[in-house]
């Protein structure tokens, strides 16, 4: 079956899903291809935090009504090493908050938004992207499609076929892999403190965060080998006190966990984002490690680029906007990957070197005795201002 389009979008996560409503409310049609079911897509625990320029985004997508009503804003969070503990007050330093609202709540806002969505599609590949007919073919319950369109948006992840559609000599690739994970879990016990907790250990980095009043997120370093089947309930709960300052770690609520996973932390940016008429959003063009909540906000910001430049190209008939929508996302893109590599470098045990955690050490004090260093992680933290 042959079908068109304007823009094509593989992957219903939050990035495909934000940009076709935000094409959508400003007459341009777009179709979503997504590989797995909406049920499996919105089971997915990622994301927690989100910066205020997310939050307007998805507000003007017209999906902010139960996220302001349901989300926590946050003017700052605690930074815990041995038994010190400073906090980083967001608000105070730079006038912004963040919103702790889970990526599976806005993966559900999302998705009931959404008209365009086809879920299960297999095989899918984009053609033709370095002419000037590009067209998705894919496989539906066993037959095959072709949708035509005029752009493609590769919102597919880290994994999805946009990027590996690429000639490999016209895409350059940057990456750095952790020697270490993070194994998370989420339980309905009462956070352990109002404000996000992250802690630098000698047996590993934590943190505390949360979903709601009710329900906690915690995560602990682990080695890349590690298996949730070799971490118990009870030897989690015992290993993330085991980090915390003790006040702090005495005061834990533990309960039975209600999902348990482990992800690898890595720093990857494809560079150009775009190559012919398609265009690389949100995991399929960078990955951060998950430190400092960067993910979900970077993908939400390419959104924002593109987006406009596509809107601007079907209002005015100029392709400029598109021609700079990869400089423009990569400018935000390095300074967040940077961000989230230094935050990572700061707070994770690296290996078992004395000097690199006197350094730590050393720059987390200089941090809670310097109103300048602190602001310049607060500014980090929030988001930095979009390039012009
Ligand atoms: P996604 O969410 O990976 O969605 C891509 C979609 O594309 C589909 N797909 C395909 N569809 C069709 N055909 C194919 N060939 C396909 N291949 C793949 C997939 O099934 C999927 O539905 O990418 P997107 O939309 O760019 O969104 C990115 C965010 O999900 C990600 O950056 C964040 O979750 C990262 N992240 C965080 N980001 C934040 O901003 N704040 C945080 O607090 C935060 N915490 C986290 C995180 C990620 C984590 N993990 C598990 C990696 C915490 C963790 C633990
Ligand atoms: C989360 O709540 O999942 C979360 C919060 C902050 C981070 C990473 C993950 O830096």
């Amino acid at each position: 079956m042959i079908a068109s389009t304007q823009v094509g979008i593989i992957g219903a996560g939050p990035s495909g899903l934000l940009l076709s409503l935000l094409l959508r409310r400003n007459g341009v049609d777009s179709v979503v291809l997504e590989r797995r079911s909406r049920e499996y897509v919105e089971g997915r625990i990622r994301a927690g935090l989100l910066e205020s320029a997310t939050v307007e985004l998805l507000r003007e997508a017209g999906v902010g009504t139960r996220m302001l009503q349901e989300g926590l804003v946050h003017d700052g969070f605690e930074l815990a090493f041995g038994e010190r503990l400073h906090r980083i007050a967001l608000k105070e330093l730079t006038g912004k908050s963040v919103l702790v609202y889970g990526q599976t709540e806005i993966q559900r806002d999302l998705a009931c938004a959404a008209e365009q969505v086809v879920w299960e599609v297999d095989n899918l590949r984009p053609h033709g992207i370095d002419g000037n007919e590009p067209r998705i073919i894919y496989t539906k319950d066993g037959a095959t499609h072709e949708l035509r369109c005029d752009f493609i948006a590769g919102c597919d992840g880290f994994h999805g076929a946009s990027r590996a559609s690429i000639p490999v000599n016209r895409i350059r690739l940057f990456e750095q892999v952790y020697p270490f994970g993070w194994l998370g879990v989420l339980a309905d016990v009462p956070p352990l403190h109002h404000e996000l907790v992250y802690a630098n250990h000698a047996r590993g980095f934590a943190l505390c965060s949360m979903r709601s009043a009710t329900r906690s997120r915690y995560y602990l370093q682990c080695p890349l080998d590690a298996d949730v089947k070799d971490w118990p309930d009870d030897r989690f709960w015992e290993e993330l006190t085991a980090r915390l300052p003790r006040a702090l770690g005495a005061r834990l609520q533990t309960g039975a966990s209600i999902e348990k996973s482990i992800a690898p932390l890595r720093s990857f940016v494809a560079e150009p984002m775009r190559f012919g008429r398609l265009f690389l959003v949100g995991d399929a063009a960078h990955i951060v490690p998950p430190t400092g909540a960067k993910g979900l906000n970077l993908a939400a910001a390419d959104v924002r680029v593109l987006f406009t430049a596509l809107v601007d190209h079907y209002r005015a008939g100029s392709s400029q906007l598109l021609d700079e929508y990869s400089a423009r996302a990569l400018a935000r893109v390095w300074r967040a990957t940077r961000f989230s590599w230094a935050f990572t470098t700061l707070m994770h045990r690296l290996s078992d070197d004395p000097f690199a955690q006197r350094l730590q050490l050393a720059e987390l004090e200089y941090l809670a005795e310097s109103r300048a260093a602190s602001t310049a992680m607060a500014e980090n933290y929030v988001g930095l201002p979009f390039p012009k």
